[in-house]
């Protein structure tokens, strides 16, 4: 199968406390992708600010790591072809104002402070963060999703 990639995903302390956990993943499961390792967690100020380390000099970066610290929050990797691309599409613009309806954040969110749900944006930026998030050896579970006969034409 080509181009297969692993994508890291976070559901955010928004998204779990609204209940929108179930919600998330159903949206990336009917997709096709396939969750490798989930883990509900609460970050601490040290890993989140490692994980936005590249909006540290920006405005909201304060807030921003108060926002994802203040509650749980639900890691994933998810696997499939062009899975990076596939998740940003899913998840919508980062802006829930600007994100198109049937996204995450166009269905769920009003506020870019408060868009539900991280994803990274480039498989450089995927291995870093599940390394942040999940340590050097990211407990991956390795499997086959009994449709991936019919979700790709080539295997
Ligand atoms: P992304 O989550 O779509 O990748 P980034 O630009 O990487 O967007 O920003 C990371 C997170 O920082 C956003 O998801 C959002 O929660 C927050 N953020 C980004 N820009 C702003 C802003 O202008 N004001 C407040 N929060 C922001
Ligand atoms: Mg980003």
């Amino acid at each position: 199968m080509p181009d297969v990639q692993r994508e890291f995903v976070m559901i955010k302390p928004d998204g779990v406390v609204r209940g929108l956990v179930g919600e998330v993943i159903r949206r990336l499961e009917r997709k096709g992708l396939k969750i490798v390792a989930m883990r509900m967690m609460r970050l601490d100020r040290e890993t989140a600010e490692e994980l936005y380390a590249e909006h540290r000099d920006k405005p909201f970066f304060d807030d921003l790591v108060e926002y994802v610290t203040s509650g749980p929050v639900v890691a994933m990797i998810v696997e499939g072809r062009e899975a990076v691309k596939v998740v940003r599409n899913l998840i919508g613009a980062t802006d829930p104002v600007e994100a198109d309806p049937g996204t995450i954040r166009g269905d769920f969110a009003l506020d870019i402070g408060r868009n539900v749900v991280h994803a990274a944006d480039s498989p450089e930026s995927a291995e870093r963060e599940i390394k942040v998030v999940f340590g050097e050896e990211p407990p991956i579970v390795e499997y086959e999703r009994c449709d991936e006969g019919w979700l790709y034409e080539e295997r």
